[in-house]
């Protein structure tokens, strides 16, 4: 079938909106319409060259709901109507990562899904010329029509709307879940935020969630503080703002350091000073943001030996077909929000608007509906 997507053709380049073809389904996989997705700055560090594994060209999106058209032989979880969330961290319950409770990186089709085709080797994208054009993440949202392994998506309720959902997808689930699989908070916990974008305020969010005390959100942007105020936020502090020493002032804004930090960002300089922030004897620091080519975190191990912890966590720690649909609850029932965050809504035609929206600082989550 012929599909309207926005393709990236070449890093660095903008994306491209234009028909492909998309064929049906094979063994194992599903034809998913995609109603709604959002943009993640991954997405945008892919399309700009910063990802190591970025292929080209790609059919980039990995944060979307839609509705279930189509199932390929031996699909038994799902059938046509179905309402799905895609998933780029899947969850097959059967290989030695499903089967073990300390992580959710299921990794039944990670190779296949990191060089951009379906497990079976094989990209369903082409050209109308008939040349391959690669998946990405294993999702694709950035066009109408995509196919996704059975494993790959999580089944959702059908009255939740697919235009706040699709954020469900990465960023509320990834920050959220930061807080609660990864880092754990407890009552009364004092945690720093650092990057109050579209993760950052879910982490925000999140920690409300958990009963902290402080939560301290560091952003260079000083639009971002009434957000961050409005989803929890106790103290915000912008660093160009701070005389002297930014891990001092915020382990003085703590009382002596997080219990718990965050890096959103991406930036290794920033995930350093996260570290340090965090409460000598017992804080953890959770990197969330990713960081480009090449780029390497660096601290004095005595940070380390005087007791900080650092972690990382990808997809909130979430096993996508368990816990999405948990969390879809959670928005339906109130105890999550997601509509502030939705800043911008466009359709296909103006994606690129939506990403320099994001460099400039802009939006928290544009979202494209199809
Ligand atoms: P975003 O662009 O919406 O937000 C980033 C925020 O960081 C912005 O508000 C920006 O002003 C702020 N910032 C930039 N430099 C800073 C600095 N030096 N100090 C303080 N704040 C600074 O991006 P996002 O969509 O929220 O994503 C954040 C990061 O998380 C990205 O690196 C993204 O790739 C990553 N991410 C990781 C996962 C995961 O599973 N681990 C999932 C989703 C996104
Ligand atoms: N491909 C990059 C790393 C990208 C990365 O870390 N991705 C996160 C999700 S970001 C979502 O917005 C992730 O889930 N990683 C686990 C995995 O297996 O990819 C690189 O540096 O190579
Ligand atoms: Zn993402």
């Amino acid at each position: 079938m012929r599909v309207r997507a926005a393709v990236a053709f070449e890093a660095g380049k903008p994306l491209e909106v234009t028909e492909v073809n998309l064929e049906g389904p094979k063994a194992g996989e599903v034809l998913v319409e995609i109603k709604s997705t959002g943009l993640c700055h991954t997405d945008e560090f892919t399309r700009s060259g910063d990802d190591p594994e970025g292929a080209f060209p790609a059919i980039l999106g990995h944060e979307g709901a839609g509705v279930v058209v189509d199932v390929g032989p031996g699909v038994m979880s799902l059938k046509k109507g179905d309402h799905v969330i895609p998933l780029y961290t899947p969850e097959c319950r059967t290989c030695d990562y499903c089967l073990n409770p300390k992580t959710n990186l299921c990794q039944a089709i990670r190779s296949t899904q990191g060089q951009g085709v379906m497990p079976d080797g094989t990209s369903r994208f082409t050209t109308l010329d008939g040349d391959p054009i690669l998946h990405y993440m294993g999702c694709s949202t950035f066009a109408n029509y995509t196919v996704l392994p059975e494993i790959a998506l999580a089944k959702v309720r059908e009255d939740a709307p697919f235009e706040k959902i699709c954020y469900i997808g990465c960023g509320v689930t990834t920050g959220i879940g930061a807080v609660i699989n990864t880092a754990k908070v407890e009552i009364g916990s004092n945690c720093v935020v650092f990057g109050l974008g579209g993760i950052g305020l879910n982490v925000i969010q999140g920690c409300r969630l958990a009963g902290a005390n402080k939560i301290v959100g560091v952003d260079i942007n000083d639009s971002k503080k009434e957000m961050g105020e409005r989803f929890g936020m106790t103290h915000f502090v912008n660093p160009k703002e701070v005389e002297g020493d930014l891990v001092a002032h915020l382990v003085d804004i703590t009382g002596g350091g997080a219990d718990y930090s965050f890096d959103a960002t991406g930036n290794v300089g920033v995930m350093r000073t996260a570290l340090e922030c965090a409460h000598k004897g017992w804080g953890e620091s959770i990197i969330i943001g990713v960081a480009p080519a090449g780029a390497e975190i660096a601290t004095r191990p005595f940070q380390l030996v005087t007791g900080r912890v650092w972690k990382g966590t990808a997809f909130g720690g979430a096993r996508g077909r368990t816990d999405v649909p948990k969390i879809v609850d959670w928005y339906m029932d109130g105890k999550i929000e997601i509509d502030p965050m939705i800043t911008h809504t466009m359709g296909l035609e103006d994606i690129n608007h939506g990403f320099d929206l994001m460099h400039e600082g802009k939006s928290i989550r544009a979202v494209v509906n199809y």
